[in-house]
């Protein structure tokens, strides 16, 4: 009763603006129990995997703050950062959650403080003690740890990134030539996120090519602009460079641009091919350009600044998708906190010109339309796609879709009533947003919602297509419920009225529940698309091949090394941005 009362009265304090579904996952240890480390449900929003917990930071003594040992204080930094930075900041000055400084946290107190971590909220925060995400002893540990002084991870200059940085293999001892017989643009990299490595594998024979190491909970592949170099970004900030035409595809240079990130991209405009490549971080809040063949950093930019909306300032506003511009050297570079899209002009780094959009705030994932001009971008937790027209550096339209939109890239394809399209799901509802993107042959539609397709249900994460398919994908691997995480619903374009049908991924596998069915990626011809069947790191997951046109299964890649794999990234569709 003590407790409920607690629960309710500080329900405020632990808001995160967040929605049903998901929030639903969030609490529930019956989502697939065995994700321990590869687990997607609160670590997904609560930004799970932040490898800052591992990373030493000043203690402040703060004497109006309780005991606590420094063992705990250590505990505690780590849980923070597993599983609560990702809401409140690292600085837990607030950020998709309010603030938990000192001046909150203390005034109300231990006891209090644990009933909220115990219950969660029904505004959005999660309920870490009775879903037993958290033991009792550790609910005790955050209750204390999050009334002392915020520790503060230290910054992270061209100078320790240049001390991180090491060229494996010399520009001038690399290959002159493609020196395996692969079908390059048929590759494809996987993401095996717990092992913190990808698998290259060919997209004709299925076969693994490599296992190439590279960052702590692996996140994204990107491809340079004439298909030799594949990056890929950790977690823990490291980007490895592959270069693709070694007899065996391997790392050949490597560098940590900061503490935490996400995103990396490269130039891609005519004349900077393969010249330049960026990198985002979530910690410290900036960009890095660097030399795209060597990974030497050039520049590095602050995102630090004010918020779109109530235009205050906000100390780390994170770097989330990195774009490629086709119409300028330009990158397009998403602030999530501020809500600020920067239009970052590559052509001269000294006298660096950024034209800084206006969008709305938690900006994430993004992509182009089909005909490389617009970026629409999810602001997730505003409801919002912001299109940006890439050729005028212009805000073009800040649409209002369903909770919580998720798209990856999104989807393009042509609506038989509506025109050109671009497609997002949802992590908050059921519904798959089609957003009318021709300006010029189908201006009615430009920008603005043309339907709302019901799908399985929330939780899901990304959609695809192809242009040589008739056939819309949507995975659900966050929703808790197993018929929905372990299956995909697939719409026929030509008949979205007709509803979807259920292709049972999971079940194809051949491997038991629980698991997350997420991530399509189609190969380079566009006749198969690719979804990975993501367990536990313990256990033997797989990446499931269906025939897009009869939508039977077509093979099942098995491989005791394919550890957690998650994203999938062809060459050839990276590298043009097919989607
Ligand atoms: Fe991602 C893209 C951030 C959790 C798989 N993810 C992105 C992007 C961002 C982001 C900013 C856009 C990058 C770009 O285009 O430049 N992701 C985050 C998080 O902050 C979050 C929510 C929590 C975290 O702790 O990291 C998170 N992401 C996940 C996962 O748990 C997923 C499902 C599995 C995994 O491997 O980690 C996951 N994210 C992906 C994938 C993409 C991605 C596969 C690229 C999609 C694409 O098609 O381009």
């Amino acid at each position: 009763m003590r407790y409920a009362r607690a629960v309710f009265i500080l329900a405020f304090l632990f808001t995160v603006p967040l929605v049903i579904v998901p929030i639903v996952a969030i609490g529930q240890k019956s989502a697939p129990p065995e994700h321990e480390e590869g687990k997607p449900s609160a670590e997904y929003e609560a930004g799970g995997k932040s490898p800052l917990g591992q990373v030493e930071m000043h203690r402040d003594i703060n004497p109006k703050a309780p005991m606590i040992s420094e063992a705990d204080f250590q505990k505690g930094k780590q849980v923070y950062f597993e599983r609560c930075a990702g809401c409140h900041g690292v600085l837990r000055k607030g950020a998709t959650g309010k603030p938990l400084t000192p001046e909150t946290t203390i005034p109300l107190g231990t006891e209090n403080l644990e009933a909220i971590i115990n219950y969660g909220s029904p505004a959005g925060m999660p309920n870490w003690g009775t879903s037993g995400e958290l033991t009792h002893e550790e609910v005790d540990v955050m209750a204390r740890y999050i009334q002392q002084t915020p520790p503060e991870p230290p910054e992270f200059g061209l100078k320790e990134m240049e001390a991180s940085r090491k060229v494996i293999v010399p520009v001038e001892a690399r290959p002159k030539k493609k020196m395996n017989d692969l079908d390059l643009d048929n590759l494809f990299s996987l993401t095996l996120r717990d092992s913190g490595q990808v698998a290259l594998i060919d997209g004709n024979t299925k076969k693994i090519v490599n296992i190439v190491k590279t960052g702590y909970a692996v996140h994204i592949s990107r491809m340079s602009a004439s298909g030799r170099y594949l990056y890929v970004i950790g977690r823990d900030a490291r980007v490895n460079l592959i270069d693709l035409w070694m007899e065996v595809p391997d790392n050949v240079a490597e560098i940590k641009i900061g503490l935490e990130a996400r995103s990396v991209e490269t130039s891609k405009y005519k004349g900077y091919e393969d010249k330049y490549a960026i990198a985002g971080s979530y910690w410290p809040p900036q960009f890095v350009i660097m030399e795209a063949e060597t990974l030497k950093p050039l520049k590095v930019v602050s995102t630090r600044g004010v918020t779109v909306d109530t235009q205050e300032y906000h100390p780390e506003p994170r770097v989330a998708s990195i774009v490629a511009s086709k119409f300028h050297p330009e990158f397009i570079v998403s602030a999530k906190e501020t809500g600020k899209i920067m239009m970052v002009d590559y052509s001269d780094l000294v006298n660096l010109k950024i034209t800084s959009i206006d969008a709305a705030p938690f900006l994430h994932d993004g992509g182009l339309d089909s005909t490389g001009r617009y970026f629409l971008v999810a602001a997730n937790t505003s409801n919002k796609i912001a299109v940006v027209d890439t050729k005028e550096d212009k805000l073009v339209s800040l649409i209002e879709v369903g909770v919580k939109p998720h798209p990856g890239r999104g989807a393009n394809f042509v609506d038989p009533l509506y025109g050109p399209v671009w497609a997002t799901p949802h992590l908050g509802d059921d519904t798959v947003v089609l957003i009318g993107t021709d300006p010029i042959k189908h201006k009615e539609n430009a920008w603005k919602v043309v339907r709302k397709l019901k799908g399985q249900g929330g939780g899901a994460l990304f959609v695809k297509t192809h242009p040589k398919s008739s056939n819309l994908w949507v995975d659900t691997p966050l929703n808790p419920d197993e018929k929905f995480n372990s299956t995909v619903a697939v719409w026929d374009i030509k008949n979205l009225d007709k509803g979807y049908d259920i292709i049972q991924v999971g079940k194809w596998s051949g491997l038991p529940g629980p698991m997350r069915v997420v991530h399509g990626e189609y190969n380079k011809a566009g006749d198969e698309i690719w979804f990975s069947v993501w367990r536990a790191k313990d256990k033997e997951s797989a990446v499931v091949v269906i025939d897009d046109k009869t939508r039977k299964l077509k093979a099942v890649i098995k491989d005791k090394r394919l550890i957690t794999p998650t994203g999938k990234f062809n060459v050839y569709n990276t590298k043009n941005d097919v989607y």
